[in-house]
């Protein structure tokens, strides 16, 4: 029989974590994170900085602060991280005209793979301490905050750009957290390291970061080809470029991230190359069963079939030729999805427009849907700006 403890050695948490795939570990103590969070997140949200993310309330900001509210047993926190970078997988250079998925978003859905990996570390704990622990397991809930967690846990730093930096795996960490009822040695919160750097603010091509540790949520390309339901600002369209999953440039330009240690971990792996830089043709052709069963499991799900064809028609305008106006006219014409169908026409106005004007004036005629006939208005009468002059 185990002895019975409340206690567990800090350096014994890791090897356990390592052993349930888990190779990053900070701990902290359960105590709340008071008003200093409270307040950065309340500023945050009075400012707009996380407008489009109904759920991100002024309550649930302040419930997150105190990991009590989980539980009232709570002793420590363990946030974990599972990093994720891979150098290996690379755009395949094909002709294939090809968008760009984020990394964290090629494989397995990282939602599933922290839950099962932390509910394995948690019977890991039970069987070393010989009792049963009351645990809560969390990833992306908001219900804590997982950022602050990592930086007070010392897992990692806060970087300008707003991202977790874990010594030796930059930002390539996706997080977590084991809220338990047994006392752990809390370790020490690292000091930031960007000095002077601020690469991450400057490469950023739809500003959104507007200051230092300060994202602008609506002008995020992440927040406007995953969250976003609706139709893309059109004057920031043209800024989003190939993404059409996430963004990881304020990530890719991080000194300290490119030094990264490259990581085999399968789960991030994608099934197929077009998980990681899927064919925009091919985007814009599935339909939704062929969506669901190529992305799931995967995170992609979140922005849905409607939503990958709207930013496969954006990418499209941005960084394809005349030879895909065919294409986009028959997306105008005939995808099922409003969405598409309007950014589709965008798209063909900013490859050509005078090449588009004769099939988007009469596809105007047939279109019932007013959204789409003001997207296809809009290019008629100029407003898109156009890739490069028409001749
Ligand atoms: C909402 C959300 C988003 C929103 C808003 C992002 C944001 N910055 O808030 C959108 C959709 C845009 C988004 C985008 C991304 N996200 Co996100 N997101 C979240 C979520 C659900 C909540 C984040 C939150 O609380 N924001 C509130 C704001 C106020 O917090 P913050 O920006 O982090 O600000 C902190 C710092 O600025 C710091 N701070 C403030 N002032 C100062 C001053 C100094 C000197 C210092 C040191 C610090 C500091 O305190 C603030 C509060 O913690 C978390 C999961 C979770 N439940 O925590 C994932 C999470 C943050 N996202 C994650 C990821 C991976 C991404 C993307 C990289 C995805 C992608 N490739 O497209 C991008 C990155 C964009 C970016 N640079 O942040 C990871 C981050 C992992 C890591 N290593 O940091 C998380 C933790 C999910 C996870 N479980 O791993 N995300």
């Amino acid at each position: 029989m185990p002895t019975v403890t409340r206690q567990i050695e800090r350096a014994r948490v890791s090897e356990l974590a390592r052993n349930a795939g888990l190779d990053v570990t900070g701990v902290t103590t359960a105590a709340s994170f008071g008003s200093d969070l409270g307040d950065i997140l309340v500023d945050r949200i009075r400012r707009g900085h996380l407008d489009g993310l109904p759920w991100f309330t002024e309550d649930r900001a302040l419930f997150s602060t105190t990991p009590g509210n989980l539980h009232p047993t709570a002793r420590s926190i363990i946030a974990v991280g599972i990093p994720y970078w891979n150098p290996d997988i690379r755009h395949p250079r094909d002709g294939v005209l090809r968008g760009r998925i984020s990394r964290y978003a090629w494989g397995r859905d990282y939602h599933k793979t922290l839950k099962q990996r932390m509910r394995h570390l948690h019977e890991l704990l039970e069987s070393e301490t010989g009792r049963t622990i009351e645990a809560r397991h969390l990833v992306d809930t908001a219900r804590i905050v997982d950022r602050a967690a990592a930086a007070r846990s010392g897992l990692g730093w806060y970087g300008k750009n707003t991202m977790i930096l874990v010594p030796r795996r930059g930002s390539w960490v996706m997080l977590g957290e084991l809220v338990v009822d047994i006392d752990i040695q809390p370790d020490i919160p690292l000091k930031p390291k960007c000095g002077q750097c601020t690469r991450c603010l400057d490469v950023c091509p739809t500003g959104a970061l507007v200051d230092e540790y300060v994202l602008h949520t609506p002008s995020c390309i992440s927040f406007l080809t995953i969250e976003l339901r609706d139709a893309i600002p059109p004057e920031i369209r043209p800024r989003l470029g190939e993404w059409v999953f996430g963004c990881d440039l304020c990530q890719e330009i991080c000194p300290y991230t490119n030094a990264a240690l490259p990581e085999e971990d399968p789960t991030f792996e994608p099934r197929t190359i077009d998980h990681a830089y899927p064919p925009l043709h091919w985007l814009l052709t599935m339909d939704e069963a062929e969506f669901r069963s190529a992305f799931s499991g995967t995170a992609v799900m979140r922005a849905k079939w409607a939503g990958m064809a709207r930013n496969a028609s954006v990418a499209i305008g941005n960084i394809g030729s005349e030879k895909d106006l065919e294409i986009l006219e028959r997306t105008v014409s005939s995808h099922p999805e409003p969405l598409a169908r309007g950014h589709a026409a965008w798209a063909m106005g900013r490859i050509n427009l005078k090449a588009s004007s004769e099939a988007l004036s009469q596809l105007r005629v047939r279109e019932t849907d007013p959204s789409v006939r003001s997207e296809i208005d809009a290019v008629l009468s100029g407003d898109v700006q156009a890739k490069r002059t028409s001749p």
